[in-house]
């Protein structure tokens, strides 16, 4: 149903969305994935059974998102401006554990898998921003101990951030909407069917190919994000969805 120009928007997005921008996603054919076990590096068994081999992960994917070349693409931008212009609330709910949504302008933000960009002591539950590599003998700038520096990211297993303020979004939602995630993790992967049961929205996805969910989304728009998101925000801020 086309036209509706007021109500509370929900995007997800995943690594589909940050593809254009040079980082790799995960279960792409050169994906990360297809080079490393996710069981032996995001999870807290492979942590604690290797934790070298985490943090190294972990320390070139940081310093890789923060290259001068991986910048916000144009879905990123286009985002912010729906953020920006649209008159009520946008809410990005992000998988990824890049900063190109703050990058593109999106303000109403949750990085509900974490952020690479931030560390956690598993000692004191002190959370810090942290550009720089880490190692089991990182010592913690809030307790001064050693052993406890983990990336603060959620791995598998782990309880992702700030799900009651996701439900409570997806239940006062009139517009849900996916992108460039290929559905496979939960609990993000059945925010469709949340949106739909509790609130009744419209739901859209905006990928490169049907993802796992696609059957649930009442419109699709297949194709690079780069250019399908910029479209379709032009599109719903002129005419609605
Ligand atoms: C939880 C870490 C509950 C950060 C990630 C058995 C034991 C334990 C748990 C489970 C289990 N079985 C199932 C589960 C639940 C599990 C799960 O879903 N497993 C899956 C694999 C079956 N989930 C969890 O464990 C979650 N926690 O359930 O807790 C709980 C309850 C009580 C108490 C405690 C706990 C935690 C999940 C988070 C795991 N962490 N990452 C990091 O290193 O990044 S997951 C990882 O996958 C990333 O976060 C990533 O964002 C996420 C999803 O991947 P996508 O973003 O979708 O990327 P993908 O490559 O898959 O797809 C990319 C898409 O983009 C594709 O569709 C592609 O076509 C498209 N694309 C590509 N290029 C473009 C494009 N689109 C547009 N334009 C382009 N250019």
């Amino acid at each position: 149903m086309r036209g509706r120009k007021r109500g509370n928007i929900v995007v997800l997005t995943g690594a589909g969305i940050s593809k254009e921008s040079g980082l790799d996603t995960f279960r792409d054919a050169d994906g990360l994935w297809s080079r490393v076990n996710l069981e032996d590096v995001a999870t807290p068994e492979g942590f604690a059974r290797n934790p070298k081999m985490v943090h190294d992960f972990y320390n070139h994917r940081r310093r890789e998102l923060q290259s001068d070349n991986v910048r916000a693409n144009a879905a990123h931008v286009a985002l912010g401006r729906l953020e920006a212009e649209w008159p009520d609330n946008v809410l990005v709910v992000t998988q990824n554990i890049d900063a190109l949504h703050e990058e593109g302008g999106s303000k109403n933000l949750i990085h509900m898998h974490g952020e690479m960009l931030k560390a956690r002591c598993d000692l004191c539950g002190a959370v810090h921003d942290w550009t720089g590599d880490m190692d089991i003998g990182t010592v913690c700038p809030a307790c001064d101990a050693a052993g406890g520096m983990r990336p603060h990211v959620v791995w598998f297993g782990e309880m992702p951030f700030e799900m009651e303020r996701i439900s409570r979004a997806l239940a006062q939602c009139s517009l849900f909407v996916s992108i460039g995630t290929s559905g496979n993790v939960y609990p993000a992967a059945g925010f469709v069917q949340e949106a739909i049961f509790s609130a009744r929205a419209h739901t859209v996805e905006l990928n490169m190919e049907p993802s796992e969910g696609a059957t649930m989304f009442a419109e699709t728009v297949y194709g690079p994000a780069t250019e399908v998101v910029p479209a379709w925000v032009e599109r719903v801020l002129e005419e609605g969805f």
